[in-house]
């Protein structure tokens, strides 16, 4: 029997609408959801490739409990029972000795958190994070200190866009398969794209401009563009005026920073940078730059990404077709939300153990900072943490230094990992808890906030392979085990839709047709000059901010010059590849096959000074000389001398995903000494902040 079923993909965290053709129990198609004009049908090479990580024998088939060292790989089969009983015990002790705050947990985001969060809170932790400490924390908080509330206020109308300013942001390469697919039109409607960024990646090749910037200096870049567009009154001053505040002090503070000053720091000629100025305000207000995603990762990046939206907000592109717009939830169509768990459990009442939101008050204490989670641990300050549950996350490739984190986490009494492949943080943990994949089970109820706001589903294709759960049903047991069971009372997923879609007035089977429910007929708009709400304690787009000189940070930070790599020393940049999510792909059989290894990029003219020629084998060392690895030299002009690239994610090291094994470098593994290094004002950890030795090598590939 052939059945259809509109879900969402897990490939990656975009979760694009899919369909899903099921044959006999068994994945037979996967495609974007037709339904979806955004999606077309179309998927990216990962979604596709879904089907090879289902049937892949590669990952977590049964619950493990560790019996050697940590990351030893010496692992017993146990039953799902003895794995519950035995997390639930140590849960139990921990909490007796020293409360239920001394669990955290971190996931990776996203739309379907609510039961595990609600699990965190029942058992009496405040300690929630996720991965956002390494991907969008600066342009999350840029966002707060502008607008009063998160990067998710908007989303970007790229299908109108006149012009699109990317700082890194490899909109091609880095899929949203929406968004590319939206660009790609914009591209055929005479759009033009500006991209900046320290090599030519995938986006720069469909570029109408590229800028190759020195590392490090989109700041300086964006104070230049500032004092041309302030100086020659480029901006659009209807609605600055009714909108901005600190305008003045953003003039006084721009006035040094000519055009000429901004080529000397990123080598972008003082002329493109005026042209490029007029340019986008003749296009105003259908032009948008790009805050960034993850952008790049420097100690003043918070800085980039809140120059970023100080044009955009120049060029009056909020709520303006072809610009920023405010994403439109369920109230704001008069419609009712989806009814969540959380808000029924009793918040605890202690602090966040890494001081978001108290200590750090500029810091959002939602998800908090993760890499702050880790002096906490050993330093027992400002109070023990002991167990750590990890779940759809992988802190020990996400994070920096693999090894300082290890010494953190060998502190603690238990930890567990939820995973649907072998992670490398799960080979390190205490008990492995295969997770069903995304193919194979159901999630909450997701709201998609936008122009159109709508509900979508993420509903199971297929059983349960091996012997995996779904994440609810494992956080549901162990809420049970540890006498919080009553906040769970659902029995199963459909029940929790029930629970979610309450005084909604929407039934179930309104689901059936589509996979999503839509919460209005048409685009909403409001009108820019009048209906924007902005949540700052002044009502007006701060430009001066209240929130950061509270907290004695400068609103217009004073440009330092990024360090110099000494002589034989790069900057250590990475980013992605088409075909891998981070670092869990590199062992799907499909993706394996079409990239198996990642290269380093390296400039021509640095590489004939080491007398490095390309394809030839290079070594690669950390600053501190304790890490190094051998690797392919793709020597090309198009990357800035000072830096050397590769992709994200590979160098794995856990030994049952064979094909993944020691294949290529794990940048994540040069990041030495920076798990502490972030920036003061965004929060994120400066992972750029990285030099590596370069050299040929005298042995081969190990
Ligand atoms: N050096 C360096 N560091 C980086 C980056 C970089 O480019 N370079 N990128 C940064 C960015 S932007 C991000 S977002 C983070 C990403 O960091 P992570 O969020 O840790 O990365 P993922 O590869 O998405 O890992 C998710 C984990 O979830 C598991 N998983 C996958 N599907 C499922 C599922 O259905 N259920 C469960 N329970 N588990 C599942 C995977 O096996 C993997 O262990 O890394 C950041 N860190
Ligand atoms: N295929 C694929 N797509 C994905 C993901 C994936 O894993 N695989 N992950 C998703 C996630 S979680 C995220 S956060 C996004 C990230 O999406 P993007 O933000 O687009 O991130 P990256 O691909 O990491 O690209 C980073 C780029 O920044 C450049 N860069 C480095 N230093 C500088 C600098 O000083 N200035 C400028 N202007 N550029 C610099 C690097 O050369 C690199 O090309 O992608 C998402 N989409
Ligand atoms: S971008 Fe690709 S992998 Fe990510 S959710 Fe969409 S289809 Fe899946
Ligand atoms: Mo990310």
């Amino acid at each position: 029997m052939r059945k259809s079923v509109f879900s969402i993909c897990g490939m990656c965290s975009v979760r694009c609408p899919i369909r899903v053709e099921v044959e006999n129990g068994v994945v037979k198609w996967i495609e974007g959801n037709p339904h979806d004009p955004g999606m077309a049908g179309r998927l990216c090479a990962k979604g596709s490739a879904g089907i090879a990580m289902q049937y892949d024998y590669e990952r977590p088939r049964h619950p493990m409990i560790r019996q050697g060292e940590r990351g030893a790989g010496e692992w017993r089969k146990v039953t799902w029972d003895e794995a519950l009983d035995y997390i639930a015990d140590k849960l139990a002790a921990i909490i007796k000795e020293h409360g239920g705050r001394a669990i955290a947990l971190s996931d990776r985001g996203g739309p379907f958190r609510d039961i595990h969060r609600s699990f965190l809170r029942a058992v009496g932790s405040p300690n929630y994070f996720n991965h956002d400490c390494t991907c969008g924390r600066n342009i999350q908080h840029a966002s707060l200190s502008l607008f009063g509330s998160g990067r998710k206020t908007f989303n970007y109308d790229y299908k109108q866009c006149k012009h699109l300013v990317l700082y890194g942001r490899n909109v091609f390469e880095s899929i949203r398969v929406k968004a590319a697919n939206a660009i790609m039109e914009s591209l055929d409607n005479g759009g033009k794209i500006t991209y900046i960024d320290v090599r030519a990646s995938g986006t720069a090749m469909k570029a109408t401009r590229f800028w190759m910037v020195r590392p490090g200096t989109d700041y300086a870049l964006n104070l230049g563009i500032i004092h041309v567009v302030l100086r020659d009154k480029l901006y659009d001053t209807e609605f600055v005026d009714k909108w901005v505040t600190g305008l003045k002090e953003l003039e006084a503070f721009v006035v040094s920073h000519t055009p000429e000053w901004a080529e000397e720091e990123t080598g972008i000629p003082a002329r493109e940078i005026v042209e490029f100025a007029r340019e986008t305000a003749k296009d105003r207000p259908s032009v948008i730059f790009h805050p960034g995603w993850m952008t790049a990762r420097y100690m003043d990046s918070f800085y980039s990404s809140r120059t970023a939206y100080i044009l955009n907000v120049l060029m009056g592109s909020l709520e303006a077709p072809g610009g920023l717009f405010f994403q439109k939830g369920p109230g704001d169509v008069g419609k009712k939300g989806l009814n969540d768990l959380l808000s029924t459990i009793p918040k605890p009442e202690e602090k966040r153990v890494d001081g978001c939101g108290w200590k750090y008050k500029h810091f959002d204490a939602g998800p908090g900072l993760l890499h702050l989670l880790y002096p906490a641990i050993i330093n027992e300050d400002p109070y023990p943490i002991k167990a750590y549950i990890v779940h759809r996350h992988d802190p020990l490739i996400g994070l920096p230094d693999p090894e300082e984190q290890m010494k953190a986490f060998n502190k603690l009494d238990l930890i567990v990992a939820i995973d649907a492949k072998y992670g490398e943080t799960a080979w390190h943990a205490d008990v492995i808890l295969p997770a069903a994949t995304y193919l194979e089970k159901s999630s909450a109820l997701a709201t998609e906030k936008g122009l159109k706001p709508r509900f979508t589903m993420r509903k199971q294709a297929i059983a349960c392979g091996h012997d995996a759960r779904p994440d609810w049903a494992i956080f549901k047991e162990l809420a049970e085990r540890l006498g919080v069971g009553g906040y769970f009372k659902f029995k199963d997923m459909e029940e929790f839709w029930q629970f979610q879609l309450a005084g909604t007035g929407i039934d179930l089977n309104a689901f059936d047709e589509k996979g999503f429910v839509s919460l209005a007929d048409a685009p909403v708009w409001w009108d820019r000059m009048k209906d924007l709400k902005f949540k700052t304690p002044s009502k007006k787009i701060e430009f001066v901010s209240n929130l950061l000189e509270e907290n004695s940070l400068p609103s217009f930070l004073p440009y330092s010059r990024p360090q110099k790599p000494e002589k034989g020393y790069f900057r250590l940049v990475f980013g992605r590849s088409p075909v891998h999510t981070h670092g869990m792909t590199q062992n799907n059989p499909v993706l394996h096959e079409i990239m198996a290894v990642n290269t380093l990029w390296i400039n021509s003219d640095k590489a004939r000074e080491l007398g490095i020629f390309n394809n030839d084998v290079v070594e690669v060392t950390s600053s501190d000389g304790s890490h190094s690895g051998t690797i392919h030299a793709y020597v090309t002009e198009y990357i800035h001398p000072e830096a050397v690239y590769m992709v994200h994610g590979f160098g794995r090291k856990v030994p049952c995903q064979t094909r993944a094994y020691n294949r290529g470098l794990g940048d994540y593994r040069f990041e030495k000494g920076l798990l502490n290094v972030y920036d003061p004002a965004g929060g994120c950890n400066a992972l750029l902040d990285c030099f590596v030795k370069v050299k040929k090598a005298e042995r081969k590939i190990l």
